[in-house]
């Protein structure tokens, strides 16, 4: 009965030709006057507006005049003005309703955080601020008014005039009221300009807590990088005179697009190098991007229903993908994106959660912001473009812009642009949006000495496995991105893009001579699982000559990979890698970033992830030891050598948080890591102590937990930092995540009956309860503490701020996976929250999906 379907989508009756908005800001009664103009479509059709349970209606007018109280319903989530009350032709409403902020812990919808008016508004959130057409489809050009006696009033668009106490505030490109925002609060800026290719003058403003402007100034830069990329690279120009950005402490996710407002954690926004880390300096710098594309990808061009969330989604995080390649390592920013998509995104495909990159029906509408739809949906982009071609690709999108600009659109309407661009048939193509599940592709070869100077054929075949609601898949078209290397090490074949689009087909390359051996699947050509025979020997070959970084790094990885199953199933193994790794970490000619990627070995989420793939139940506790047992093996075979990397890779002078010193730092702290299985944490000490800069202490902390001695440290952090949330953060989450697993959850009890463990901050809730999810063999503990400590805190928190303990319930989403032991408990602590009293929508879809 709550489902929502795809299939029922209907356009929505009446045109909504401008929106205005008028607020009275006060903690707990703001009121809001709306005025919307509206023209009917068809005017047999009621206007159902959406409105939640707490927006109490204290007047409303049609064209002036009170409507007959017998035509108008209201019930606990819309109002409905029956067709009778309204007028055939263009009419205005005008509502006036009354919220209290200061009761809205969800923080969805207009809420205060620490004193400051703030909004989130997608996906439904405006309609817990008045009574509105809530639909993405709906779009208006907005004139906001605030009152209030903040000093600081922002809302979309451009400035119109500022006075003292009101604001008024235009945005003339129409939009949906998932982009609206508002902030009223005592906030100051770091400013700066930013002239576009055509000449406009935009000023752009980061609003920060007075006290944080002077960990600001790189969010500012990269927001100029960002406007200047999208000039360069997609021909996208900013559209208004002024660009907004601020930061919050209390906020559900990471950062939200509101046109020319853009809201954002205040962990992406504030850094410095003693507070932060290389890490948060990338992160900030792309997320900073994403928010910024999403101002063509999302607000130019919308999406029709959420349905479509991908088409915003995964082409903003493609850019943002992009941008960072282009700003930094392009090879390394590649296999950080594998290694974040098989961490997030094939766990979700393998369980009950998984879904298509388009769902076609939901309860809850963020429930789906998944790795899916983001990052997935920018796979599916990432081959679309290796299928037509750079070429293509540009023209699809500049058709894309020309042709959707101002309007809300759908899938169908984007492979569109690259049909008509390119000419090509993507019927086949469009599989991937529809389709859930990780494609398993199984790479067979053959060689032919006598045939053609030497044949070599390629036989893929393709499959599926069911995910819920879809037992059956269909072939889908595969680019698969093929290289060969001769057996003195040169490449023989450079990179070739086989197309498969049958569930079992064959390629063939001719005159080769002598046995290449096939670099398969480069560049991770697709979001798939590749099965291959293959043996440590060749595994080593190619982490030593392979020409695609990607490929290279992943013939290492699958070394490591093998090593740690056969260890975590009592078998002796790892040889070969500790052999091949080692001539790699000596290679000065190899980009340390790669050689730091290199040395990291696979989590023990993703040795259990690439376990139950093969069908085998994975053993937290022996994955844990022998991830342990092969790292100090590494270590004590490469001890001299990793010390010197340690010792030389330092960077001397003051932080700079730029590519190439944080790859130099990272290869260092890979190094560390791994010394400190050895050196009983000395060097971590050491590093702890005389370490500038956050990065190298955090690596170092972590060290020291692992070694059990991270006691004084984590002291002197919270001494020097406990007046910093973020920092403090941190400060909770490390402590759990690097526990020893038998006492993690133990910790965190401990950990979350303190003071200072502020739950209702979503940054904090989730920095304890995700650093236990982040401690594979912690969490999943056999006598079921992990599942039950966080059931019980995703219980309490689903009647503060369902959205958060919704999204944190996915820690459970590989339960299925385990033994018999631990699948009960689990079981039982899902059982448990799906009984709770009043338990939220958002939870209870998300429980019951995982109980199927
Ligand atoms: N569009 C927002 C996410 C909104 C999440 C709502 N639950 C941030 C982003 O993807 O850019
Ligand atoms: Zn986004």
């Amino acid at each position: 009965p709550d489902t929502r379907y795809l299939a029922d989508y209907q356009p929505f009756p009446f045109i909504l030709e401008e929106t205005r908005l008028d607020f009275d800001l006060a903690p707990d009664a703001t009121r809001v006057r709306a005025n919307l103009k509206m023209r009917p479509r068809d005017a047999t059709k009621d206007l159902v507006l959406d409105g939640g349970s707490a927006v109490e209606l204290l007047s409303l007018h049609i064209d002036g005049k009170v409507p007959d109280p017998a035509l108008v319903a209201r019930d606990d989530e819309t109002l409905t003005i029956a067709a009778a009350a309204l007028p055939d032709a263009p009419f205005s409403l005008t509502t006036e309703v009354r919220i209290d902020p200061s009761s809205n812990t969800a923080f969805e919808g207009l809420y205060l955080s620490g004193g400051m008016f703030c909004t989130q508004c997608e996906a439904e959130g405006f309609r817990h601020i008045t009574f509105y057409p809530d639909r993405p489809d709906v779009m208006a050009p907005f004139r906001v008014t605030i009152r209030s006696e903040k000093p600081i009033l922002l809302s979309n668009g451009n400035p119109v005039s500022v006075g003292d106490g009101v604001a008024e505030w235009h945005d003339p490109w129409p939009k949906p009221a998932y982009l609206f925002a508002l902030v009223a609060g005592d906030l100051v800026a770091v400013r700066d300009v930013f002239t576009t290719r055509s000449g406009r003058r935009v000023d752009l403003n980061v609003w920060v807590r007075p006290g944080d402007q002077d960990r600001a100034g790189f969010a500012m830069e990269s927001l100029i990088k960002s406007m200047k990329w999208d000039e360069d690279v997609y021909g996208r120009e900013y559209d208004l005179d002024v660009f907004n950005i601020v930061a919050v402490d209390d906020f559900n996710m990471g950062a939200m697009e509101n046109k020319g407002l853009n809201i954002f954690n205040s962990k992406l926004v504030l850094a410095s190098p003693e507070t932060a880390t290389d890490a948060d300096y990338e992160r900030i710098e792309s997320v900073i991007a994403h928010e910024y594309f999403h101002n063509w990808t999302g607000n130019r061009i919308t999406c029709r229903d959420w349905f479509q969330l991908c088409l915003k989604e995964g082409l903003t995080v493609f850019r943002d993908q992009q941008f960072t390649s282009d700003m930094r390592s392009a090879p390394v920013k590649r296999i950080e994106d594998v290694r974040a998509l098989r961490a997030r995104q094939f766990r979700e495909d393998q369980g009950p959660l998984a879904h298509p990159v388009r769902p076609d029906n939901y309860q809850e509408i963020n429930n789906f912001y998944t790795a899916t739809v983001y990052e997935k949906g920018a796979e599916v982009i990432g081959m679309l473009k290796r299928l037509v071609g750079d070429d293509g690709y540009a023209r699809a999108l500049d058709l894309y812009f020309e042709r959707h600009d101002g309007e809300a659109a759908t899938i169908e309407d984007w492979l569109k642009v690259f049909e008509d661009a390119t000419g090509r048939d993507l019927t086949q193509f469009k599989r991937w949006y529809t389709d859930a599940g990780t494609p398993h592709l199984t790479m067979a070869e053959d060689w032919d000495e006598a045939a053609s100077g030497g044949q070599l054929t390629l036989t893929f075949s393709q499959r599926t496995p069911p995910t819920p609601g879809q037992d059956d898949k269909p072939p889908r078209v595969i680019p698969v991105a093929v290289g060969l290397i001769g057996p003195n090490g040169d490449e023989v074949q450079a990179t070739r893009m086989l197309e498969m689009t049958e569930a079992q087909q064959s390629f063939s390359f001719d005159g080769l001579g002598a046995r290449p051996v096939v670099s398969a699947l480069r560049g991770f050509s697709a979001p798939v699982v590749l099965d291959r025979n293959i043996d440590d020997a060749t595994r080593a070959f190619l982490l030593a000559h392979d020409t695609d970084p990607f490929a290279r790094w992943e013939a290492g990885r699958d070394l490591a990979m093998s090593a740690l199953i056969s260890l975590s199933q009592g078998q002796a193994a790892g040889a070969d890698y500790i052999d091949a790794i080692g001539r790699l970490a000596a290679d000065d000619g190899a980009d340390p970033a790669f050689r730091a990627l290199c040395l990291m070995l696979p989590g023990d989420e993703e040795i259990a992830t690439r376990l139950a793939a093969e069908g085998v139940t994975p053993d937290p506790d022996a994955i844990h030891s022998a991830r342990d047992d092969l790292a100090r093996r590494v270590a004590d075979a490469h001890a001299d050598l990793l010390s010197d990397l340690y010792d030389s890779m330092a960077v001397s002078g003051a932080y700079s948080p730029d590519a190439r010193s944080a790859e130099r730092r990272s290869l260092r702290i890979a190094a560390l890591g791994l010394l400190n299985r050895i050196d009983r944490g000395d060097r971590a000490e050491v590093l702890f102590g005389t370490a500038g800069n956050m990065t190298e202490r955090m690596a170092a902390l972590i060290c020291l937990i692992r070694r059990g001695r991270g006691q004084a440290a984590l002291e002197a952090l919270h001494d020097q930092f406990d007046d910093n949330r973020l920092v403090m953060d941190k400060w909770f989450s490390v402590q759990v995540m690097a526990a020893d697993p038998a006492q993690a959850s133990g910790i965190a009890q401990r950990l979350a009956a303190r003071n200072d463990f502020d739950w209702k901050n979503p940054n904090r809730f989730r920095a304890l309860l995700g650093g236990l999810a982040g401690n594979h063999a912690g969490f999943h503990a056999a006598d079921g503490s992990g599942y039950d400590f966080t059931a019980d805190w995703l219980m309490r928190m689903d009647k503060v701020n369902p959205q958060i303990a919704a999204r944190m319930s996915t820690a459970f989403e590989t339960w299925p996976r385990y033994d018999a032991e631990r699948r009960e408990n689990a079981r039982a602590a899902l059982q448990r929250m799906a009984a709770m009293d009043g338990i939220s929508r958002n939870l209870r879809e998300m429980v019951s999906r995982m109980i199927a």
